[in-house]
């Protein structure tokens, strides 16, 4: 049946491009194109499907304009963004929103009449003179009940290049569709380039239109803000989660080795920059994503897919000791895109690599010599902190067997952790899952990190790790996460993980390594296995578990002064961060879960008991095993 758009279409794209884009019944799908292609104005229009001479056009292409250079191995290629986008940028990221509706403390909104009107104008003939591609992904594994279908519009043979590597291809899943509007749209233009770069960075804009389901971009090129599967659609998968009663989380997925052959699936939630990836990518687990999941209820079960089948990775301290894996796929022929990192000789450097990084070369702020200063006078590092790697997961020798299966993997334990220098534990369990959504997932805080731009090191609210793409308002956000497991017998039990606690000398208490003894406790916990101290804030673990812990995984002598330490119940500390997250959900958060309120009061009295018996800082030989 002939649509309203046809002609229009007819009169823009060659036949070639033309009769793929047909293929797809979607009135949606044409009403999309036409308008991006009326409005951007490009020479031409590249319709990409699944076949792999399309994808190697996108390849050849992002080189052709030098988007990307080529690297002295094969198949490597380095991109760089400007020196004022080399992180996701939350002051220009914002919900376009309906005179009235609420969000609560995530980004910001604005109105959307407006929001469209000012962003509309900045991709006016921006495509001019460029080509435009579509194309397709399957957020999720194909054909399964968890996945959404993609639609990405962009004149950045970077950005498309990217989503070769990140998502499952949808182009014939996308023909399944017929004629629903169920799919996510995303329009990017790199805007006016000057050597490559997006020029006007005073118009750069990221905008969520919640009501058409369409995320708008330009004048912006870093991935976080224009991959329009990582963390734009993200934001309106929420709202299809909250529809359809699942969830869509910032989470990585791994599987976790027990006694014989035994796998338990977890699912982590770490703000950017704060050990998920390499908690996903811990030696001798499974990794089934790092970054994104899918989370529903089947059959009596929580089940979770991975979003994505790639990695965009932060590279800094990615050497062969740390990260022997991910080090072993930057390092050998194959797809790899590395962005921001210094090259000399057509070889990559980043700071923690392990190779010296030479005094001279070129990086994200052109040609860069040791003791190279900006406009401001600070120095510019040899690789930004937020410098990355892009790679499928299949390139990695630990992907977890079913990390496609279209049913998803069962999920034993939640795992929620901030970069928290002076409060929690390193690990802890909650009392039940309502216990731990609230005091664990809804309370945490972490200091920010290069992931996005602005100061660093400076504690914020990270709820869930979601904050920068929760849309939906926040109390309801919650809800949802406490409902979730209504019907399971079973739900999966809940810990929080802190990485980054420090003795008041500033040291940090843990090892980067101590992680991996952290999950193998979780994966005992979850199988009923070891006995835990009960604290006023949760389960902790015994010395004497670690301690056998610590010299089966790191061969490593765990002390009971060092147990002491780290496991020691700040108690002030836990008091001052209950007040801080009280009164963010009592202040800024105008739907907040009444037993929110309740259930913080009643650890603030667990707290104020244990003070009164044994003062501020209190050691876990206080408690009682149970
Ligand atoms: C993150 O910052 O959380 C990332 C990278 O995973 S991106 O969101 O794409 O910037
Ligand atoms: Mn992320």
């Amino acid at each position: 049946m002939p649509h309203r758009y046809d002609d229009y279409l007819k009169s823009e794209l060659a036949p070639v491009h033309l009769e793929k884009l047909m293929a797809l019944e979607n009135p949606k799908l044409r009403r999309f194109v036409a308008d991006a292609i009326e409005l951007c104005r490009p020479a031409s229009v590249y319709v990409c499907t699944d076949d792999p001479d399309d994808i190697a056009y996108v390849r050849r292409r992002a080189i052709e304009t030098g988007e990307e250079q080529r690297l002295a191995m094969a198949g490597h290629t380095c991109h760089f963004d400007g020196p004022t986008d080399q992180g996701r940028d939350r002051e220009v990221t914002k919900y376009l929103v309906e005179p009235g509706e609420y969000l609560g403390p995530t980004i910001g909104a604005t109105d959307r009449r407006e929001g469209l009107k000012e962003i509309r104008g900045y991709l006016r003939g921006s495509m001019t003179g460029r080509e435009m591609l579509l194309r397709f992904f399957s957020l999720g594994p194909v054909n399964s009940v968890f996945s959404i279908s993609g639609v990405q519009m962009t004149d950045s043979f970077y950005v498309a290049h990217s989503e070769d590597l990140l998502y499952r291809p949808g182009y014939e899943q996308f023909k399944t569709l017929g004629d629903s509007p169920e799919y996510i749209c995303v329009l990017h233009s790199s805007g006016r380039l000057v050597n490559g770069v997006s020029a006007d960075v005073d118009r750069k804009r990221i905008y969520i239109d919640l009501k058409d389901e369409e995320v708008y971009s330009v004048n912006t090129q870093y991935a976080g803000n224009t991959v329009g599967f990582k963390k734009l659609a993200l934001r309106l998968a929420i709202r299809k989660a909250d529809r359809e009663d699942w969830l869509s989380e910032h989470m990585l997925i791994m599987g976790v080795k027990g006694p014989g052959d035994r796998t338990t699936y977890f699912t982590g939630a770490f703000p950017s920059a704060c050990g998920k990836t390499s908690t996903a990518m811990l030696p001798g687990e499974t990794i089934v994503g790092d970054d994104l999941a899918y989370l529903r209820r089947i059959a009596g079960e929580v089940r979770a897919v991975n979003v994505e089948s790639g990695i965009f990775g932060i590279i800094r301290d990615v050497n062969p000791q740390d990260d022997p894996i991910i080090w072993a796929a930057l390092t050998r022929p194959g797809e790899v895109i590395f962005s921001n990192v210094l090259i000399r000789d057509g070889v990559p450097y980043w700071e923690g690599g392990g190779r010296e990084i030479p005094d001279e070369g070129v990086n994200y702020s052109g040609a860069w010599r040791h003791g190279k200063k900006d406009e401001k006078g600070n120095e510019v590092r040899p690789s930004h902190p937020n410098a990355r790697y892009t790679i499928r997961l299949k390139d990695l020798t630990n992907l977890d067997p079913r990390a496609d299966d279209p049913h998803g993997v069962p999920v034993g334990g939640v795992i929620f952790g901030g970069r928290d220098s002076d409060t929690w534990v390193p690990l802890q369990q909650s009392f039940d899952w309502t216990h731990g959504v609230i005091t664990m997932g809804a309370s945490l805080e972490s200091e920010t990190t290069a992931a996005t731009l602005g100061k660093t090191g400076v504690r914020a609210f990270q709820p869930m790790s979601n904050i920068d793409f929760v849309s939906i308002p926040l109390g309801r956000y919650v809800q949802n996460h406490l409902d979730f497991v209504m019907g399971i017998d079973t739900p999966p039990l809940i810990f929080a993980a802190n990485y980054f606690l420090k003795r008041k000398d500033g040291g940090y208490l843990n090892g980067m390594s101590d992680k991996h003894v952290w999950v193998k406790w979780m994966e005992r916990r979850v199988n009923g296995e070891l006995d835990a101290i009960r604290t006023p804030t949760g389960f902790i673990p015994l010395h004497e578990d670690l301690a056998r812990l610590f010299d089966e995984v790191l061969h490593k002598t765990y002390t009971p002064d060092a147990y002491v330490e780290q496991f020691t119940l700040r108690v002030r500390e836990n008091l001052a961060k209950l007040d801080r997250i009280e009164t963010i959900w009592r202040t800024e958060v105008e739907d907040t879960p009444e037993v929110l309120f309740e259930v913080l009061a009643e650890q603030r009295k667990r707290l104020e008991a244990a003070r009164a018996r044994h003062g501020d800082t209190i050691s876990p030989s206080a408690f009682t095993q149970k």
